[in-house]
């Protein structure tokens, strides 16, 4: 087949690769990274102008890591975590771009990317075990090996609101920000969506904004990030035995927060009091280990109710107007979506210049030319910023022609919902992986841990394919099937599935409600770890 190819002149004699990586963000850089240490030849291929995927896209004011900077960076190599000083509690969309540049250049990774290149299908030759990957510049590679590293939120959703098309201002969405500062001083500007992008940006834009309406579907909750700058002994701390400190991380639940920690007592098995204090403590500490306060919390509702109704009078003690802060106050199960990490988000609604409009009692029925109708009322906005989140896990991988075994589609494969094995690996298409695909911990941790446990195990993979003389490795449909069942019942005993989140895929219209993420990071680990020592249990080699 590939000398077919290159017959016709379709492909180039040196574009023949071991492994085709798409995505250049967290995971395509460091699998590139992995691919070479193992002697392999590899490409990634880049829908981007440059590097950084998820930190590429979202630029919009106010971008920043959820995770503590310290955590949320790479460990595979000592030097670069002992050199780079990050120098925020949270950092900046711009220094984690920052970080990935200086990733990319002492690891010389650039040579090995090729931008501005979205591939389009990716097709599984059966006879040569090799795969046959396509670009929109309708360039041709073969691989033997191709890894997703897609991203798990780079599909953003645009609502198809009616006469979108027809307004004549600025339409912004958070997920696809411009490269050019947009400036919002003295203009009127909308924020349609509550979601995490919105809570970080709304604050900034309305700063600066004549005008701010922000209408919103949901209310989410949010905790405070008290960030600040970092603590130079706090950091030479955590360095002084940086190997510790990820290891204790990665025996946490989502991979984060050890020195916080986590209780291991039920919301309900403490008095009034206790709980109180505990919850202040967290509150006062900042950020998403606020949620370790009990072990409860995402397992029984009302457990969840004690803890929801702590932030829900934090709202209320916040926000000044009280009809404001009714419309503020989260109804739904507390962390079933992912819980925000704000600055100044529910202050924000004291200024003056801002107004909240709860689309359930004034829903969006158009835009126009000059700004929207909502309730009937038409409003006149100057920019529009779309905060309306992602196609999250399936989306990207959804819009590739990725066929496998036989032809099989994979978009025919998952019609009724995403099936994986581990996350990893699909039945039907030998020699393709997933980066924290659906079916594995991905979004419900600290990104970067599940990014590089994934890396660590495709390369081992990979390696072992390579060491004994085998052509393919394929996830079985029995393995598979198992695999479902166990992260649908794993799902089934948390609070995860009660509410409508882009984790089910409940915030994309007519698309499977399946929970896609798998809770709980160490188990999966461990999990992982037997199936290789049980010979790569639920997976055949040929
Ligand atoms: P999210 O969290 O998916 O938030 C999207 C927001 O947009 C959310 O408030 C949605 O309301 C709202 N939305 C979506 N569709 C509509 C329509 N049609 N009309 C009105 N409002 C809508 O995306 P983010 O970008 O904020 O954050 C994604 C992740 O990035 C986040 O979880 C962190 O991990 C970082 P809904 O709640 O669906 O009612």
């Amino acid at each position: 087949m590939a000398a077919y190819a290159r017959l016709m002149g379709e492909i180039q004699d040196d574009d023949g690769v071991d492994i085709a990586i798409v995505g250049a963000g967290f995971a395509g850089l460091h699998m590139l990274h992995r691919a070479r240490g193992l002697g392999l030849t590899a490409r990634v291929f880049e829908a981007g102008s440059d590097i950084g995927g998820t930190w590429f896209w979202n630029r919009y004011p106010g971008a920043r890591c959820d995770i503590e900077s310290v955590e949320y960076s790479y460990s595979f190599d000592h030097d670069l975590e002992q050199e780079w000083e990050w120098t925020e509690r949270y950092a900046t969309q711009p220094e984690i771009l920052r970080y990935l540049n200086h990733v990319a250049d002492r690891f010389d990774l650039r040579r090995s990317i090729t931008f501005n290149k979205r591939v389009t299908a990716a097709h599984f030759d059966h006879d040569t075990a090799t795969w046959r990957v396509q670009t929109d510049a309708d360039e041709r590679v073969e691989a033997r090996f191709v890894v997703m590293a897609t991203g798990c939120l780079s599909s953003t959703n645009t609502p198809s609101f009616v006469g979108i098309a027809e307004f004549g201002g600025q339409l912004l969405h958070t997920g696809q920000w411009p490269h050019e500062t947009v400036d919002f001083t003295g203009k009127r500007v909308a924020v349609i969506g509550t979601g995490s992008s919105a809570i970080q940006s709304i604050p900034i834009i309305a700063e600066q904004a004549a005008q701010l309406t922000v209408f919103q579907r949901t209310p989410n909750y949010a905790v405070p990030a008290h960030n600040g700058p970092l603590d130079p002994a706090a950091v030479a701390d955590v360095k002084a035995d940086y190997e510790t400190f990820r290891d204790e991380n990665r025996r946490m639940i989502g991979a984060f927060g050890a020195r916080v920690g986590r209780n291991e007592i039920s919301a309900q098995a403490v008095s009034d009091d206790d709980r109180l204090i505990e919850l202040e403590r967290r509150w006062e500490h900042g950020g998403l280990s606020f949620l370790g306060g009990f072990n409860d919390v995402l397992l029984n509702q009302d457990s969840n109710e004690l803890v929801a109704g702590f932030v829900r009078d934090k709202v209320r003690s916040i926000v000044d107007n009280p009809l404001v802060a009714e419309k503020l106050v989260p109804r739904t199960t507390l962390g079933c979506k992912r819980l925000c990490v704000d600055t100044g988000y529910y202050a924000t609604f004291n200024r003056d210049n801002v107004a909240l409009v709860d689309i359930n009692d004034e829903p969006i029925e158009r835009f126009t030319s000059t700004g929207l109708i909502a309730g009937g009322v038409a409003r006149q906005f100057d920019v529009i910023v779309l905060a309306t989140g992602f196609d999250a896990m399936t989306g990207t991988l959804m819009k590739i022609d990725i066929r496998g075994r036989d032809g099989l589609a994979l978009q025919a494969k998952w019609e009724a919902g995403p099936r994986t094995y581990l996350g990893l690996q699909i039945s039907g298409f030998p020699n393709l992986f997933l980066i924290t695909g659906p079916g594995s911990p991905s979004v419900l941790t600290n990104m970067v841990v599940s990014i590089e446990h994934h890396v660590n195990w495709i390369g081992d993979c990979i390696a072992h394919v390579n060491e004994h003389g085998l052509h393919a490795i394929e996830a079985t449909v029995e393995a598979e099937d198992q695999w479902v069942d166990h992260v649908n019942l794993v799902a089934s005993f948390t609070l995860f599935p009660t509410c409508n989140s882009w984790y089910l895929g409940a915030n994309i219209p007519g698309k499977q409600r399946v929970f896609m993420p798998l809770p709980g990071f160490p188990g999966y680990v461990d999990q992982c770890d037997q199936i290789v020592a049980d010979d790569y249990r639920g997976f055949v080699f040929t």
